[in-house]
């Protein structure tokens, strides 16, 4: 199936006349082409997102949040179509695109829908000043979103909600390996009655579209999620440009476990953890560190665990583990475990491809986890994004926040205890943007969500989104 650009309300070939393929991951096929938009097309989405800002900038709160909560409602009814796509397109399990991806899009709209009608700014009275000060919270203009291949429409309804909750105007790019979702909601905004030309959806290459999009001069703030090398290449064109800029990048996350945890519930977290979504998720748990009193019981109950993981075909009811991504992604994590061996890691379980019968051609692999000697091998200091995880041995507290700490990001760490002293002193000091106890992956949308160090600047979610979506400016005035 060919896709088009989704400008001015509607769908639209793309001005370059250029195509790229568009692969299934599950057999290896091309099985639709999608446009590989340019500056002009950038232009033309830019034209209609700016023409359209004057009356969306001057919708009631009301009438905003109701059109987002009927996207929603859209896309909860279109559920099982998107799942499928999104499975299709990305090579997840249709399961979890059922029961995680196309849900959480549909709530990141009722989220801010909602958001939006209790979102207000201070004032400040300067006493004994007669004067008064307030702030007015205005949208921005025109913005750009441009999302990533993993968690395709939930991460990029996650950017457009608040962008247009907030009276902006959106180009958005999906990612060029997972356009499918993107391409389909078009219309389900169309059907919901969002006025033409405040979310225009361009597809294309990072480096073409993605790129056109930061290099837009009157594209006010760019909000993006990716690898780390993209995020500073992003930030490097638009810092001089006076951006806003919202990045949500890499993790090389630790998952901390200590013996005094809740075995069973850590045990069963942190298969997750590990390999959710074939461990293509930015807060997966990659390096485990074990404390050594049940390092050999846990080495031994989680590879027997993993080993039961099926790999399989995404839309097969029993998989637990699709097809990676993509072919370049698939040969990424390959020699990642190619490297962790030369390192002197030990596979303890995985490492190979699995042919799938009849989808032989499918970017397959087995859950792989690794026995590490030491953080500081690449294995444990570079974002891997796929099926593998490493283990390894710890004896005290101030050991394992230090292998904790001793990676360049800072995204989220797990830790598995139920001691309240360690609790308050690893939450302190792990620098991550998000410290999850005895539990992986529960999403408040209230909460700030990104990284710290090289994970990322700025906040997305709750009203740090729309704060970023909109600029503060102080009225003061004396009486
Ligand atoms: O991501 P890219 P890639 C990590 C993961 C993965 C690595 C590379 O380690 O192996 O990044 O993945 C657009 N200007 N994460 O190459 O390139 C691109 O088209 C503007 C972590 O697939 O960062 C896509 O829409 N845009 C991550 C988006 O950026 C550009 C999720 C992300 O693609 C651009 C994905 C440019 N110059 C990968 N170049 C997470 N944090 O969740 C690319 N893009």
């Amino acid at each position: 199936m060919n896709i088009q650009n989704y400008i001015n309300g509607d769908y639209q070939l793309p001005i370059s006349n250029e195509y790229v393929d568009n692969y299934n991951p599950s057999n290896g096929e091309v099985y639709g082409k999608i446009p590989n938009s340019n500056t002009e097309d950038i232009e033309y989405a830019y034209n209609s997102a700016k023409s359209a800002f004057r009356s969306w900038s001057k919708t009631t709160l009301e009438e905003r949040s109701r059109i987002l909560i009927k996207i929603s409602e859209l896309l909860e009814a279109n559920l099982e179509r998107f799942a499928k796509a999104e499975s299709i397109d990305n090579g997840k399990p249709l399961s979890l695109a059922t029961s995680i991806d196309i849900p959480r899009a549909a709530s990141n709209f009722r989220f801010f829908g909602n958001a939006i009608t209790q979102f207000a700014s201070e004032s400040h009275e300067s006493v004994g000043l007669n004067a008064v000060n307030f702030t007015l919270r205005q949208p921005l203009g025109v913005v750009g979103c441009i999302s990533p291949w993993n968690l395709p429409l939930y991460l990029f309804t996650w950017k457009i909600a608040p962008a247009i909750a907030a009276g902006n105007c959106v180009i958005a790019k999906p990612s060029e390996v997972t356009p499918m979702t993107a391409y389909l909601l078009g219309k389900i905004c169309t059907e919901a009655g969002l006025p033409k030309g405040v979310l225009n959806i361009v597809h294309g290459l990072g480096t073409t579209t993605g790129q056109a999009i930061v290099e837009h001069p009157n594209i006010k703030a760019i909000s993006f999620t990716g690898g780390t090398s993209t995020g500073a290449n992003i930030a490097r064109v638009a810092a001089p440009m006076f951006k806003k800029l919202s990045l949500e990048l890499g993790g090389k996350n630790p998952n901390i476990i200590f013996s005094d945890c809740d075995y069973d519930k850590m045990l069963e977290t942190t298969v997750r953890s590990s390999f959710a979504n074939q461990g293509q998720i930015c807060l997966c748990g990659s390096r485990i560190f074990v404390e050594a009193s049940i390092y050999e019981k846990f080495k031994k109950d989680f590879v027997q665990k993993v080993k039961q993981l099926k790999v399989g075909h995404p839309l097969d009811a029993s998989t637990n583990i699709g097809a990676l991504v993509s072919k370049p992604h698939l040969e990424k994590v390959e020699s990642y475990i190619k490297i962790a061996e030369d390192e002197g890691g030990k596979i303890l379980c995985g490492g190979l491809e699995v042919t799938v019968e009849g989808f032989e051609n499918g970017y397959y692999l087995q859950p792989t986890v690794i026995e590490v000697q030491n953080n500081s091998c690449r294995i444990n200091q570079e974002e891997v994004f796929g099926p593998v995880v490493t283990i390894m041995p710890f004896t005290t507290d101030k050991e394992v926040l230090r292998l904790a700490n001793d990676v360049k990001y800072g995204l989220s760490a797990t830790l598995w205890t139920n001691n309240l002293n360690r609790t308050m002193q690893f939450s302190q000091k792990l620098q991550t943007g998000i410290v999850w106890v005895n539990i992986w992956m529960l999403r408040d949308l209230r909460t700030p969500f990104g990284g710290a160090k090289e994970s990322g600047v700025g906040r997305e979610g709750g009203f740090e989104a729309l704060r970023f979506f909109t600029e503060p400016k102080n009225i003061c005035i004396k009486y």
